[in-house]
């Protein structure tokens, strides 16, 4: 990397060289004293120095890809999960040990300075934080990548629990000065509201009625151990001098032309906090074109920066849609290419068609978006007629292909004309993109088999699969150092950016003395969480206990309702008798429920009712503990998943598209115990059935239940624990000041995702689970086997797939990243600095 400060990485001249940089930024950016600095402070110094560094890189780059040309990827997203960035920004910069050295010789220790920083909650679950593994990852694979979103100014609540029940507070996660981003001032775009439209000969006019601003927040992206780096920008909206206007001044109403203007920045004010239900609500339709036309119009500015014109748009922009979120984009680039770049509608309808692709993330009916026409018609009325005529083009192309299949032509018509007319924004996106993916193998042949059916008909080659990924860097090296040093030690280190290299410890699945390791590593990742839950909850944990962890949105198709059922058997069955060899138990949840979604939020108060019960009961002796962490993130999901022993993945077969603690889980050596459903399909594939606890009915099964009536009656009526464990809960055995609490949840809507139906297979297979826990030897096996065959669940292995199948981008190569001039070179040369211009 050759930056200024690793040259002579930890000798006392550098670290002295560090202290200056650190106390330097204290003084000169942040304005404070040494001697009154806080954590913060101390925290923000660093950042800034660390940022020095990365924005070498970052100009670097930025110069290489426009000098090469080559195509670059836009990741449109409303949600982006960053999780902290300092550590991460150390790492890329291989600068982590020496800051420590510097820290330390300033007398703070690095891990109280890095609890420092919070954790932007700006998405919803597995979505947000796909995206920010993905920008890690591109950044890392040098391929050129932009991501867009929305810097909302509250985004997922804060969660707390209270007498069991889950409480949500705004999380102001603004509040505290960040030292990381660049606020780009002269990077902002009007976005346009209502009003109407009109045609003066073939030109169309749109007249808004209301006008904000969207004003652009960076963050650098560093790639690890490379040069190359990307950013991430976010948009924030402001009232623009358009709202502010004459017109009430004149009338002298200043305060309600203040309200007008608050009112316009409600756009970016709160992230939508659900991930499962789509709600129509018109405040998300305006942050998404917020997200849409800002995006493209900065798109489109830097590409007639560096092309002149936008005739070769498609050849240099690849602009992806994060599920249908972002699917305005399309219209919004029609709309500017027409109106105002003067393209004709078919040339900008094949430049936009050769623009965009879509990863579909959800199978499930009721997330899908749908937008009411009426309200598009009141919100962006051009938006409207682009969207229609785009309809007519396909449908046309369609009745030619297949005429005379009217019903055919009912089904994708983009238009859904029963009941009120709304436009289906999923048929938009399959119709102008060039590819659309789903994100695991199962997921994107279901996907093609139900609801794009007639689409792969009619586009029989636009399909295709990207299974997800994760970053080894945060997930690894950052979340768990002790395995990384043993990962170092028996495989090398280039596992970092190449994680097909942890193959080679398949060679030492027998090894005692890497057995020992992993479970010396596993039981020390242990005791830190339970040091983290005893001071915060007062819950004292048995470190030998199987760590048995369920982390994720709280939801009906991910069934914790399950797990809990299980804990509830278990219960029982101890109790009838509590000599036997039980094997300790600790059963860990963490996860937000929507604020609106009452099951789910019923579910959080039945795990923490029942955790009381049992956490309390003396008779069972501490062979069970129950405990929910409250107000789950990305920095508690890094202290979690290195100390499972246990994953839960345990979805109704068909329902969850991918999932991704899956893959950090076995990626830490924890083994899933999980339904033939989502990744864990091509996990069981790379770890073997030897090491991984599959139960529970497939597709199929579940299917053929649905289609003879599926009854949980059935279930209940012949299994004496699942009916014990379910009229417990439902008398109140775990309520007893409310007996009847979950009456309206358990077995509600006939048990939609059929948790009666997996209720034996799952407890039989938790015996073995516990069985096999017995045996350390076989256990600690099983779990370096797991973290051996994951390599294929790198986010760059990921990235890479699209990169080659779906955007047709090459990665920058390091001759081309190191043929720019460095910028501290080119300021130390005056010259260089005005050719620069
Ligand atoms: C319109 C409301 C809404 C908001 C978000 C509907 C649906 C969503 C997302 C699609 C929900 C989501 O996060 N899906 C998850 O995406 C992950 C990354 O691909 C997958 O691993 C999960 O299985 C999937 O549930």
């Amino acid at each position: 990397m050759g930056n200024y400060l690793s040259e002579s990485y930890l000798s006392p001249e550098n670290i002295q060289n560090v202290k200056n940089a650190i106390l330097y930024k204290l003084v000169f950016a942040l304005g404070v004293e040494p001697r009154e600095a806080s954590n913060r402070n101390w925290l923000n110094a660093a950042l800034r120095v660390v940022r020095d560094l990365s924005t070498e890189s970052w100009l670097q780059s930025r110069r290489g890809q426009a000098a090469n040309m080559s195509r670059r990827v836009y990741y449109l997203s409303m949600e982006f999960l960053m999780g902290r960035t300092f550590s991460n920004a150390m790492i890329s910069e291989g600068v982590y040990e020496v800051i420590r050295a510097a820290l330390d010789e300033l007398g703070h220790k690095l891990e109280d300075i890095i609890d420092e920083e919070g954790d932007p909650g700006l998405g919803n679950g597995g979505l947000g934080r796909l995206a920010a593994c993905y920008l890690d990852s591109l950044a890392t694979m040098k391929i050129p990548a932009i991501g867009y979103g929305i810097q909302y100014e509250y985004g997922m609540f804060r969660q707390e629990i209270r007498n069991g029940e889950q409480v949500e507070y705004p999380d102001y996660w603004m509040d505290k000065e960040f030292a990381w981003p660049y606020i780009r001032s002269s990077k902002r775009f009007p976005i346009r509201f209502g009003g109407r439209t009109w045609q003066e000969g073939k030109k169309t006019h749109w007249q808004a009625e209301e006008e904000i601003i969207a004003q652009a927040h960076d963050q650098l992206i560093p790639g690890f151990g490379t040069s190359s780096t990307n950013s991430l920008r976010l948009w924030s909206a402001h009232a623009g001098d358009k709202v502010f206007g004459l017109a009430d001044f004149n009338r002298g109403d200043y305060f309600s032309a203040m309200v007008q203007q608050n009112s316009s920045e409600n756009v970016s004010r709160v992230l939508y906090p659900d991930d499962s239900t789509y709600n129509g609500r018109e405040l998300r339709l305006r942050q998404e074109y917020f997200l849409c036309s800002a995006s493209v119009q900065d798109i489109i500015r830097r590409h007639e920066l560096e092309s002149g014109s936008c005739l070769n748009l498609a050849e240099k922009v690849a602009i992806h849609l994060n599920d249908t979120h972002p699917t305005l984009a399309i219209p919004e680039l029609m709309r500017i290419l027409i109106d105002e770049k003067g393209y004709s509608w078919e040339q900008s309808w094949n430049i936009t068609r050769k623009t965009f692709f879509y990863t579909n993330h959800t199978l499930m009916a009721e997330a899908l978006e749908t937008w009411p026409v009426e309200m598009v018609a009141r919100i962006l009325p051009r938006h409207l007629q682009i969207i229609f005529e785009i309809n007519e083009w396909f449908l046309k192309k369609v009745s030619e292909k297949f005429p005379e299949d009217n019903d055919l032509i009912r089904r994708v018509s983009i238009i859904d004309e029963n009941g009120d007319r709304r436009i289906r924004m999923a048929w938009l996106a399959v119709i102008a993109s060039g590819k659309v993916n789903g994100v695991a193998k199962i997921h994107s042949d279901l996907m093609v088999e139900s609801i794009f059916a007639d689409f792969a008909k009619i586009f029989p080659d636009r399909f295709t699969n990207v299974t997800n990924g994760v970053t080894p860097r945060r997930w690894i090296q950052i979340a768990n150092p002790g395995l990384a040093s043993i990962l170092d030690k028996y495989v090398g280190k280039d596992w970092r950016t190449d994680l097909s290299q942890l193959d080679k410890l398949n060679q030492f699945v027998d090894d005692e003395d890497l057995q020992e390791q992993i479970s010396a590593v596993k039981i020390e990742n242990k005791r830190k969480l339970a040091r983290y839950i005893e001071s915060t909850q007062g819950i004292k944990l048995n470190p030998e206990a199987i760590f048995d962890v369920q982390i994720k949105r709280i939801h009906q198709y991910k069934r914790q309702q399950l797990n809990v059922l299980h804990i509830v058997a278990l219960y029982n069955r101890i109790l009838k008798n509590p000599s036997a060899n039980w094997q300790p138990r600790v059963f860990i949840f963490a996860g937000k429920a929507a604020s609106a979604y009452y099951a789910a939020k019923k579910v959080i108060r039945l795990i923490n009712d029942v955790a009381a019960v049992i956490n309390n009961d003396s008779r069972i002796n501490d062979l069970i503990k129950v405990v929910f962490i409250p107000n789950y993130s990305v920095t508690l999901a890094q202290m979690i998943i290195p100390a499972a022993d246990i994953s839960e993945q345990i979805s109704l077969a068909g329902t969850e598209a991918s999932g991704t603690s899956n893959m950090k889980f076995a990626l830490n050596g924890a083994l899933t115990i999980g339904t033939l459903d989502g990744a864990n399909v091509e996990i069981l594939d790379c770890v073997g059935q030897e090491n991984i606890f599959i139960f529970g009915n497939t597709v199929e099964q579940v299917e053929e239940l649905r289609k003879n009536g599926y009854s949980p009656y059935t279930f209940y009526e012949t299994d004496t624990e699942l009916n014990e464990a379910i009229l417990q809960i439902l008398n109140g055995k775990f309520s007893p000041e409310e007996p009847y609490r979950y009456q309206d949840i358990i077995l509600d809507s006939g048990d939609y995702y059929q948790a009666c139906a997996d209720f034996r297979s799952y407890i039989d297979t938790q015996d073995k689970v516990a069985q096999y826990f017995g045996d350390k030897t076989a256990w600690t096996r099983s779990a370096i086997i797991n973290i051996a065959n994951m390599g294929y669940f790198s986010s760059d292995r990921s990235v890479l797939d699209y990169a080659k199948n779906i955007w047709n981008i090459e990665p920058t190569s390091d001759k081309q990243l190191s043929e720019q001039p460095k910028i501290l070179d080119i300021i130390k040369d005056s010259n260089k600095v005005i050719n620069l211009k």
